[in-house]
């Protein structure tokens, strides 16, 4: 227990492949005023279920807070700036969340990452996220900020093609990641998530990606 705290302080960075960055546990201090801030989010744009634009319903339930949020039309994927449920604009990103972004960004080494969009996917188990890249953003230099929350799930991460071979990676509670550089266009995907009870957050996962959208 002290070890994890000493080493969380310390700020662990694991480098898991070129332009990918684990930072351990990063949350876990500021867990309940995240989650005070998760909440009033979700209150204001509640998570839903989308289908993807050939009518496909994900199981993955999404929403978003920031100035841009990521959705999925019969025209496609893109940022827009208004909650398509609600006709208004997506709730602000936390200034917490905004900081805690950056200072992971930092810390893998990016300088001055400003998120403009958050997407919240929420997983109860057995559901999943294909293989899939990030590339609605406007600027690839920019990277992506993810943070894992509630039970644990298996990370898919594949190469720059889709063939390509694909590691496993166990995301944790607690956990960041940035994704930049080299890695930021590298297929990545989520296992179904397994059933389980997470003591903080119940039988699913939340991840929260934090990204620089617009130019
Ligand atoms: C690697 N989300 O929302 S986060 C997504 O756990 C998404 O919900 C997953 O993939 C989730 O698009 C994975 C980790 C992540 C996010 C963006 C990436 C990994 C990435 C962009 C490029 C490469
Ligand atoms: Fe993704």
């Amino acid at each position: 227990m002290i070890d994890d705290l000493f080493a969380r302080e310390a700020g662990d960075v694991q480098w898991l492949a070129p332009g990918v960055c684990l930072l351990p546990g990063y949350l876990l201090p500021e867990l309940e005023p995240l989650l005070d801030a998760l909440r009033e989010v979700l209150a204001a744009a509640p998570l839903r279920r989308v289908n993807t634009p050939s009518g496909q319903p994900l199981s993955v339930a999404m929403s978003n807070c920031g100035a841009l949020g990521w959705v999925s039309t019969a025209q496609g994927y893109c940022y827009v700036r208004e909650d398509p449920q609600s006709g208004q604009p997506w709730p602000a990103l936390p200034p917490l969340l905004q900081r805690l972004s950056w200072q992971a960004a930092q810390r893998a080494g990016f300088a001055d990452f400003a998120a403009d969009a958050c997407l919240i996917n929420r997983y109860r188990p057995g559901a999943r996220m294909g293989l899939h890249q990030d590339r609605d953003e406007a600027d690839f230099r920019q990277p992506i900020v993810s943070f894992s929350l509630g039970l644990p799930a298996t990370f898919l991460l594949g190469g720059l093609q889709r063939r390509d071979r694909v590691q496993r990676l166990r995301l944790q509670h607690g956990d960041a990641l940035v994704w930049g550089g080299p890695a930021r266009l590298r297929y990545h995907g989520i296992l179904p998530l397994e059933a389980g009870e997470h003591p903080r957050m119940g039988a699913q996962r939340i991840n929260l990606t934090l990204r620089r959208a617009a130019p």
